[in-house]
């Protein structure tokens, strides 16, 4: 398979048992190293976890376990061709967390999340990745009033800048996502998550991972938010899927609803050669629909969708787009890039 210089990828989550609020699990419950044989199969490069994904109950290990447990997991990648491409704190299912993590009202809770966002950095260096996600998925309200939201923000900029101290060649990769499970996230949109990157105390290694969906539901294009981090050389990575207008979170397969959308965020990676800074990992779920032995078909779906979708960007007539720019010919320009996409 051709893959035009670019590296993907997956989390274990995006093989997932179908549950949603209104019903239990559909299928059952793939086993890990399974997922890692489909990863494999499938023509990805790298797996996406979460520090619990890596080093399950690590709340209940020693130091000296988790790093045995992190240690095996980067073998087994090693075994296989793979690499892990980052770890994210599960940060929103411990008791601890009920009330946010770096911004919950509890100095305990608060103690609580530092401590295993540091526990996931040792991860990160066990794995042999530099690279933290932070999706910050219960820093946010319910309720307007329950939190100082100016405040929340200093502890999110402190939190950050304790995890640069702990680990100084750390890298950390912020995902806004506007709401869900929240009613309202402190950090909903790139432009937020780069400003409090560029507070940081090392802004260098602070950037952003944009996920497709989540920009859709704050109302914006996601390859706009990507470009906006890129314009800074912010973009460490990106979560590509689709999502159906402004209601629950979808992780639908890359292009599978809004395909032109899907074109222009695979046009301005191309554009930008993100494939020499970041890998591609696709935030995708199987519809619930889905039987459990055809249920790896989003990622088949996704990834060659971006394919196929390099091979239109590039196929374009460039010196035809800067003319009909200079022209001011919108209208020809829209029928140029439906013409491609039509595939005549
Ligand atoms: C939620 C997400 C998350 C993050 C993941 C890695 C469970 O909408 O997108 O997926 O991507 O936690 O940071
Ligand atoms: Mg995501």
């Amino acid at each position: 398979m051709e893959k035009y210089g670019y590296r993907f990828s997956f989390g274990p989550w995006n093989i997932h048992e179908g549950a949603d609020p209104f019903g239990p699990t559909v299928r059952p419950s793939v086993p890990f190293e399974q997922k890692l044989q489909t990863l494999k199969e499938l023509g990805f490069d790298a797996m996406q976890f979460h520090d619990d994904d890596a080093v399950p109950d690590l709340d209940e290990l020693s130091p000296s376990q988790i790093e045995a447990q992190a240690r095996q997991m980067k073998a087994r990648l090693d075994d296989l061709g793979l690499v892990a491409e980052f770890v994210a704190p599960r940060l929103w299912e411990h008791p601890m967390t009920v009330d946010g993590a770096f911004t919950a009202n509890d100095p305990k809770a608060r103690a609580y999340a530092l401590d295993r966002a540091k526990k996931c950095a040792d991860i990160c260096r066990y794995m042999g990745t530099d690279l933290m996600v932070l999706w910050l998925a219960r820093e946010g309200t319910y309720l307007r009033e329950a939190k100082d939201a100016v405040q929340a923000t200093h502890r999110l900029l402190e939190a950050v800048n304790a995890l640069l101290e702990y680990d100084p060649r750390l890298r950390i990769a912020i995902e806004p996502k506007p709401n869900e499970p929240m009613d309202l996230a402190y950090i909903p949109t790139i432009g937020h998550a780069l400003a409090l990157g560029f507070r940081a105390s090392d802004p260098a290694r602070v950037g952003t991972l944009v996920e497709s969906a989540h920009a859709v539901l704050a109302g914006l294009d996601p390859a706009d938010e990507m470009s906006f981090a890129l314009a800074f050389g912010k973009l460490g990575s990106v979560h590509l899927n689709d999502q159906n207008g402004l209601k629950f979170d979808q992780d639908r397969s890359f292009g599978s609803v809004d395909l032109r959308r899907a074109f222009n965020q695979v046009r301005v990676l191309d554009e930008n050669r993100f494939w020499e800074v970041g890998m591609v990992g696709l935030d995708v779920k199987a519809l619930r629909t889905q039987a459990p032995e055809v249920a790896t078909k989003h990622l088949r779906n996704s990834l060659h969708t971006f394919l196929r979708l390099i091979e239109v960007v590039r196929s374009l007539d460039r010196q035809r787009i800067d003319e009909l720019r200079a022209a001011r010919d919108y209208e020809e320009l829209d029928w140029l890039i439906l013409k491609a996409l039509l595939g005549r």
